[in-house]
């Protein structure tokens, strides 16, 4: 069982680090103390922001002889909570920020070798700089750091594509609970040396080790690229669309984003600089990106022939093909914004779910009933990746409904929806981790057996419970 650190303690941690890369003032550690969605708030005796693998080893290596709990630290954009201390304060808090160069770019191997704190925008620019694609793309890549994208498996808008954060991976480098270092960072496509050990360490959310570097998978960049906003009118639409596009294309189709009307209101009242580029009332509109690295394929005459056919065969309402970047920044930034507009609208609770891709028109269908039963103060926004068959079925306040009304539902509605989700074969976190936000949900509904082997290797890597303690397993 994790304890408090004793001052002694607290002045080797320090010690751990060069002057100036603590902090442990009440005002220099309060930004550690919060979640992006102000769920949680922390306490801590120290934050610790090393520079180097061999900083943040002698860091575990005391931590684990005085058994004190370390919370790892990205860009602090977990919508589960994951990287908060929680209130006791005794848990130290490691930022990854200052661990944050770019290794090695092997253009010709289409890898690179970046640590934990380099922003998701610095890598794709690092990757963008030799030429070559890093795929990831999410909102928050400004902000979101390569080692929670890994902690958290985290997903975004072109997994169709290229897959999850996991299927990216070639190697990591991870400092384990008691400090000896796994330097696992091969940069090879094909290696069957025995059990995949980095694979531990994604989605574990910091609670197996601390991932300080990624051999990362690269691609050619596309040189052609076609981006569409469709109108449609129901779900099933969007799907059937999709697998047109993708008979046509293939593996070319990069994007499907899903948004119902009320996302894209709300994001063209509230999002400044946002506006529909569609004059078209639709009750469904889909964002559809092809790419290529073939700068002579067309992809928008192939686009333009699919949206024509599907029009006449009464699949699709209305529909305009970007004729500039400055057009297809729009539609994203269109898609992009609906979180912000969410939040600027006012309280909203989230559901990031995951069914099969032919079980989307089911869950929405059930799940919207389900909120409207469960929830009269609240309005149905479920948009996102609908193509990996992931939505944030979230639920936004209606405005002047009562809040404590509003969010006394929560419980209610998430039980509700992760049954809903579970019976359709579905996954109650696709994209955003556990966290602490999940852990009992997570304790609840997983498969024992798999529960049972996800605790003894907790175990076996962290027997004194250290590592980012309560987030993803609750203590047993
Ligand atoms: C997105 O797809 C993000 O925009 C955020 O995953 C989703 O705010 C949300 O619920
Ligand atoms: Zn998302």
């Amino acid at each position: 069982m994790p304890r408090p650190p004793s001052p002694a303690t607290l002045a080797q941690l320090k010690a751990a680090v060069a002057p100036g890369d603590w902090l442990d003032s009440a005002g220099d550690v309060a930004p550690y103390l919060s979640d992006f969605r102000h769920l949680y708030r922390g306490a801590t005796p120290l934050v610790l922001r090393p520079r180097s693998v061999e900083q943040v080893a002698g860091i575990m290596t005391i931590c684990h002889r005085e058994e004190v709990a370390v919370v790892p630290h990205g860009g602090n954009t977990s919508y589960c909570g994951g990287a908060t201390p929680d209130e006791s304060g005794s848990q130290i808090v490691v930022s990854m920020q200052r661990l944050n160069r770019v290794r090695h770019v092997d253009a010709a191997n289409y890898s690179m070798i970046v640590e934990a704190g380099c922003t998701l925008a610095g890598a794709q620019a690092a990757a963008r700089d030799a030429n070559r694609l890093f795929p990831l793309s999410l909102g928050s890549e400004g902000t979101a750091q390569i080692g929670g994208n890994l902690s958290t498996n985290a997903g975004g808008t072109a997994v169709l594509r290229y897959g999850m954060m996991r299927d990216l991976v070639l190697g990591l480098e991870v400092v384990l609970a008691d400090g000896q270092v796994v330097s696992a960072l091969k940069s090879l496509r094909k290696d069957n040396t025995g059990y995949d050990v980095k694979s531990l360490f994604i989605g574990a959310e910091g609670t197996l080790g601390l991932i300080t570097a990624a051999s990362l998978k690269l691609f050619p960049v596309p040189a052609d690229t076609a981006t569409a906003l469709v109108g449609i009118d129901s779900p099933g639409r969007a799907l059937e669309l999709l697998a047109r596009l993708r008979g046509a294309a293939g593996d070319q189709v990069s994007s499907c984003e899903l948004m119902p009307r009320i996302a894209v209101q709300m994001t063209v009242q509230y999002v400044p600089g946002v506006a529909n580029p569609l004059d078209f009332d639709c009750a469904w509109y889909l964002l559809i990106e092809l790419g290529s690295p073939n700068p002579h394929q067309n992809l928008t005459a192939l686009l333009t022939r699919e949206l024509e056919e599907a029009a006449a065969a009464g699949a699709v309402q209305d529909a305009m093909l970007a004729s500039s970047l400055a057009q297809a920044q729009a539609m994203w930034k269109l898609r992009e914004s609906v979180p912000e507009a969410q939040r600027r609208h006012g309280a909203s609770i989230k559901h990031d779910v995951s069914v099969p891709v032919s079980a989307i028109p089911a869950l929405i269908e059930r799940g919207t009933t389900l909120i409207e039963q469960l929830a009269p103060e609240g309005d149905v926004v479920s948009y996102g990746h609908a193509g990996d068959g992931n939505l944030h079925f979230n639920v936004s306040q209606k405005p002047g409904t009562d809040l404590a009304a509003f969010t006394g539902r929560t419980h209610a509605l998430e039980r509700a929806m992760f049954d809903l989700v579970e019976s359709l074969g579905g996954s109650i976190s696709a994209e955003h981790g556990i966290g602490r936000l999940k852990a009992a949900e997570l304790a609840r509904r997983a498969d024992p057996v798999e529960l049972h082997v996800m605790h003894l290797l907790k175990k076996a890597l962290d027997p004194k419970g250290i590592m980012n303690p309560g987030k993803v397993l609750c203590a047993n």
